[in-house]
This record gives C-alpha cells, sequence and structure tokens, in this order.
C-alpha cells in the first residue's frame, strides 16, 4: 500500500510536469482525486488495513494529495505566467501609441491666471472673499443709499430669510467691491495704534445679477483692483489702467477715463479702451473708436470711515471690470453673444 501511495504521486507529479494547459490539469486532478480517481480508491482501501499501520498509511496518503493539489494550483500559475510573458514579447513597442485626448483650461479661467499675472508684476495680491455675503459689505458699507436700484430684488440675488442683526440681509455678491469693504476691515484689525499697512487688492470672483442678454450673464466674473496709501492720486490710477491695457490688449491700446457716478468711489469713471478693430478711429463694432470696460474712481471717505480708516491720513482708488469683457474686447477674438461662454459647446470651446 505504501508503494502505491508513493507511485500514484510519482505519477501524478510527472503527469502535471508535461500538462500544457488549465483543462489538462483538471483532468489529471480528476483522475487522481476525483470521486473515482485513483488516491481516492486507494484511501477507500485504508479501513481494512491494520490500526496501527492504516494511521501511517492515513497521514501519507493525505501528504500525497496535498503535495498533488499544490503541484496542479503551481502549474497553473506557471502556465498564466507564461502566456503574459507571450503576449508581451508580442507587443511591437515601435508601433505609434493611441494619442489620449488633451483637455484645456476654461478661457474665462485662462483670462483670470493671465489678468493675474499682469497685477502681480507691479505688487497686487490675489485675495479670494465670499461669494455668499451680507448686505454691509456689498452695499451698505460700500455708501449704498437705502432705495438704490441694485438693493432691490430685481437687480440682486437674496437668500431667502437669511439676515444678521448687523449686517443686514444675506445675498449672492453682485459685485467685488464688498471685497474692499473685507480687505479694508481686515487692514483696520492688524493695524498698530491706528496706521495700517498699504494696501494693493486684486479681487476676482465670481458675481452675481439678474441680468441675462448678449452682453450679460446671471453669473459672471469681474476682477477689482483696490490700492489704499498715503498721497495717491488719479495719476496713480491712471497709470495703472494704462499699464494693465497694454498688457493685456497690446501695445497699441490706450485707455481714457470719462466722468461718471459710482456711489463708493469720488470721482468717478468709466474707463474705455481704443477700438482693437479700427485702432480707435471708429469703426461698425465701437461706433466711436471706444470699448466700455468698467469703473473706477478714488476710494469715497465714507467708505474708507465705514471700514475705520482716517480719510485725513489715507486715500486711495478702485477699479472694477469683467473678465468676460474684456476676454471679449481682445484683439481677434469676435464673440457676439457673452452667453455662449457659459453654453458648454464643445465646437465653441475648443477654439480656445
Ligand atoms: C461695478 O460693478 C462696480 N463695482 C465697478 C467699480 C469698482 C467702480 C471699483 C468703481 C470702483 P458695473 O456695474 O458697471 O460696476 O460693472 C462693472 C463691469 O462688470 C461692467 O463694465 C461689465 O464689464 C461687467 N458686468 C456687469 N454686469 C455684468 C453681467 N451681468 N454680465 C457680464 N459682465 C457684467
Amino acid at each position: 500500500m505504501e508503494n502505491e501511495l508513493i507511485n500514484l504521486k510519482n505519477n501524478a507529479l510527472s503527469l502535471i510536469l508535461e500538462a500544457e494547459d488549465e483543462k489538462e490539469l483538471e483532468e489529471i486532478k480528476l483522475q487522481f482525486l476525483g470521486r473515482s480517481g485513483k488516491l481516492t480508491q486507494a484511501i477507500r482501501k485504508l479501513p481494512k488495513i491494520d490500526i496501527e499501520k492504516r494511521k501511517e498509511l492515513g497521514v501519507l496518503a493525505n501528504e500525497v494529495k496535498e503535495t498533488i493539489e499544490a503541484s496542479v494550483d503551481e502549474k497553473k500559475k506557471q502556465l498564466k505566467k507564461g502566456i503574459l510573458m507571450s503576449k508581451i514579447r508580442k507587443i511591437d513597442v515601435t508601433n505609434p501609441g493611441i494619442k489620449p485626448q488633451i483637455g484645456h483650461l476654461h478661457l474665462v479661467t485662462q483670462a483670470i491666471s493671465e489678468i493675474t499675472s499682469i497685477f502681480e508684476k507691479i505688487g497686487f495680491v490675489r485675495v479670494r472673499y465670499p461669494e455668499v455675503e451680507w448686505d454691509w459689505y456689498a452695499f451698505e458699507a460700500l455708501n449704498f443709499p437705502k432705495d438704490h436700484p441694485a438693493r432691490d430684488d430685481w437687480e440682486t440675488f437674496f437668500i431667502d430669510g437669511a439676515s444678521h442683526k448687523k449686517y443686514g440681509p444675506m445675498l449672492l455678491t453682485p459685485h467685488t467691491s464688498s471685497g474692499q469693504i473685507r480687505e479694508m476691515s481686515n487692514a483696520v484689525k492688524s493695524s498698530v495704534s491706528g496706521e495700517i499697512s498699504p494696501i494693493k487688492m486684486l479681487n476676482i470672483a465670481k458675481c452675481y445679477r439678474r441680468q441675462s442678454d448678449v452682453s450679460h450673464t446671471p453669473m459672471f466674473h469681474q476682477f477689482e483692483g483696490l490700492a489704499i496709501d498715503k498721497n495717491l492720486s488719479i495719476v496713480n490710477l491712471k497709470g495703472v489702467l494704462d499699464y494693465f491695457v497694454k498688457s493685456y490688449f497690446g501695445e497699441k491700446r490706450v485707455s481714457r477715463i470719462r466722468p461718471y457716478h459710482f456711489e463708493f468711489t469720488e470721482p468717478s469713471f468709466e474707463v474705455d479702451v481704443s477700438c482693437g478693430v479700427c485702432n480707435g478711429q471708429g469703426c461698425s463694432l465701437c461706433k466711436d473708436g471706444w470699448l466700455e470696460l468698467g469703473g473706477a474712481g478714488m476710494v469715497h471717505p465714507n467708505v474708507l470711515k465705514n471700514t475705520g480708516i482716517d480719510p485725513d491720513k489715507f486715500n486711495g482708488f478702485a477699479f472694477g471690470w469683467g473678465v468676460e469683457r474684456a476676454l471679449m474686447m481682445k484683439d481677434g477674438l469676435e464673440i457676439d453673444d457673452l452667453r455662449l461662454i457659459y453654453s458648454n459647446k464643445l465646437e465653441f470651446l475648443e477654439q480656445f
């Protein structure tokens, strides 16, 4: 019986060694370990054997069974590895690869990073303030009268039911000028004996208004500059405007300021950029040679006071323009409907 078991083991092992695929291995397993397999039948004879010898042979039969099972598993692994290796050998590394599709940043994101780097070069620091704001920051501290049309819910999105004891209703900020109040209040909080550190802020954020037509979207971006120091003047403001216009639109373009009215600046201006199509001569796009970019002005003394800054010691200038509008005014870009930018149309977006 002992010899029979050893012969079975050797037999099985040599068959396993020769096996060429998984199917063959399964057949060998069945041949030896199946219900009527050779080893199973040999084990069935064990009860007839003397008790002392039976124990010894039982251990041996078990060992043979385990060895066959382990050898079948090991051989299966080797076969799999072999298949993989032969597949690898078939790969031609000189074949041209499949090009993955490459996306790119949205054109507004591209514009924001370009605008940021232009202003960073002259010391403006990019900040981020809440888009969901209190009335105090968006209107009240910016010197807006209580009955100003922008504070009506036909112009601004208010958040139902949310109101702060001190700061009033909650809203989606309609302009980045709310960042002016946050920036100046922060400067006052960290001031030492009334002396604030000079400010050069660049706030770029999403803004929301109840507007939608060819030149307005309900969500858009503005970039807002604020400089606060001692003895700043309109000359400093105009210098920054010219620098930006030439850096962003090109050397040939110039800026001009026109008197205007904003509640939070005095004096206030509208900023225009010479038209890139006709070079300021007048054409069907611009009519009179100029395209409107946004607002600017010297910070109103009431705004300084509202944030705790002494207007007799400090003054400053601010400007706020639309990112999408600035983008539309770039040379060679003819976007006749601003809403296209947010339409998710790939045939449009893939051009940038
Ligand atoms: C303002 O929002 C002022 N806060 C700007 C300012 C800042 C003035 C600092 C003085 C000092 P206005 O409402 O004109 O101003 O908007 C400025 C620019 O934002 C516009 O010229 C336009 O470029 C852009 N803009 C306004 N509304 C929309 C809109 N719905 N969709 C797209 N762009 C818009």
